[in-house]
């Protein structure tokens, strides 16, 4: 194995964690939000706080966006888009539609009984592909509100049907490299069945759709107890892992910070990925994204810190001995090949990182740097002055 700080350093060269937008926007629950005056309403602010934290952590040059919170004029918001991603020295990263706010989305978009409806979400995912390619965006990210409240309401598998067509249309709007992710969730906001419930149907859903379509995995959007890195090992096998939306939870889609609840769940599934690249010599093609909202903590500072533990994660996922591990596992010498991923968890990564961001010319602490530095009390004063009342759309 080669040296600890060297692959430390190699895996943190090539780890890039994409930020959410909406993350940086107030957000809440149903019972209500919770204003923050720094909070970011318009999209220049969005790509201002994401262009920090990109300048401490230099780990996230992509900023995830909403079409209806962020392009309001859809097509006609891009240039404007490019620009301001220009200035503030981030990307745009994966372009999500959004399907699920407006009042026709009642009964579901792609699912919808209604045909009218079904074509009108087309249209929009069809517009959506337009602008990922017109700010030079690679992934298309589809999340579904669809499904329904009470049995019998709806016709399970004409929707799964309706599905599959749109999909399919939406897939042949795709160019060169262009992608479509598929995300799936198993409750919420449908409270009965949801039309891609599960990593089997987004799956399906991926496939049937067209070659360039992936599954998207949204660590919050799994029963209690699921084995996610599980299900992360049998989309490497089929090539069918396109991205992840990291998140941390303890009950439902919490959206709490990446690492809070269960480190050790990142850092197994941060394995499997590691170990797949070792076993088959391939690069995993996989977009990194944080899918949080930070209802009470400070919306920057939470993204620091996730991006930070992340990093501490993937690092920690870096030094395993696989080579160990493969021999134990063939040797099923149980408790050597635990060992070998307790090992590697164990290791305090933190000295190496904080060589790694020396040498790279970033602050050694990105979450003191950004507390010492300016940023946080000058957003606050500008924002703070502009009228009240004034709030970005985002959900809840
Ligand atoms: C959903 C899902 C989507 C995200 C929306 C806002 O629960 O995680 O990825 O775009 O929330
Ligand atoms: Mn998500
Ligand atoms: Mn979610």
């Amino acid at each position: 194995m080669t040296n600890v700080t060297d692959r430390i350093t190699a895996a943190l060269d090539a780890f890039r964690i994409e930020l959410p937008s909406w993350g940086f926007a107030n957000t809440g629950t149903r019972f209500g939000k919770f204003l923050q005056p720094a909070a970011a309403v318009t999209i220049e602010e969005k790509f201002s706080d994401a262009g920090e934290v990109h300048r401490l952590t230099g780990a996230c040059p992509t900023l995830a966006l909403h079409v209806l919170w962020d392009f309001p004029d859809g097509l006609g918001s891009a240039a404007g888009v490019a620009a301001l991603a220009q200035r503030h020295g981030v990307r745009p990263g994966s372009i999500n539609p959004n399907l699920f706010e407006e009042q026709h989305y009642k009964f579901g978009s792609f699912g919808n009984p209604d045909e009218g409806v079904r074509a009108r979400a087309l249209a929009h995912v069809r517009d959506s592909v337009a602008i990922a390619r017109r700010v030079g965006s690679r992934d298309v990210s589809l999340w579904f509100a669809d499904g329904s409240n009470y049995p019998g309401t709806q016709n399970i598998r004409g929707r799964k049907q309706w599905f599959e067509e749109n999909l399919r249309a939406a897939h042949a709007e795709l160019e060169h490299d262009e992608r479509l992710l598929v995300e799936y969730k198993p409750f919420e906001p449908a409270f009965y069945h949801t039309d891609i419930a599960d990593w089997g149907m987004a799956l399906h859903f991926a496939r049937t759709a067209g070659p360039r379509a992936r599954v998207l995995v949204d660590t919050g959007h799994h029963y209690a107890s699921q084995n996610i890195e599980q299900i992360v090992a049998w989309l490497l096998d089929e090539d069918m892992l396109g991205g992840f939306h990291f998140n941390d939870r303890r009950y439902a889609d919490d959206d709490l910070t990446l690492g809070s609840i269960d480190p050790y769940q990142v850092f197994r599934i941060f394995h499997e990925i590691r170990f797949f690249e070792w076993e088959t010599g391939r690069r995993a093609d996989i977009a990194y994204m944080i899918d949080q909202s930070h209802n009470l903590k400070g919306k920057i500072e939470a993204m620091i810190q996730t991006v930070v533990v992340a990093q501490e994660l993937f690092a920690k996922a870096a030094i395993v001995d696989h080579a160990a591990l493969a021999d134990a596992q063939r040797r099923c010498d149980l408790v050597a090949a635990e060992a070998r991923l307790q090992d590697a968890f164990a290791t305090d990564v933190r000295p190496a990182i904080a060589e790694w961001r020396r040498a790279r010319s970033l602050p050694i602490d990105p979450l003191a740097a950004f507390r010492d530095g300016g940023y946080l009390a000058r957003v606050t004063a500008e924002r703070s002055r502009r009228a009240s009342g004034v709030s970005s759309s985002s959900y809840a």
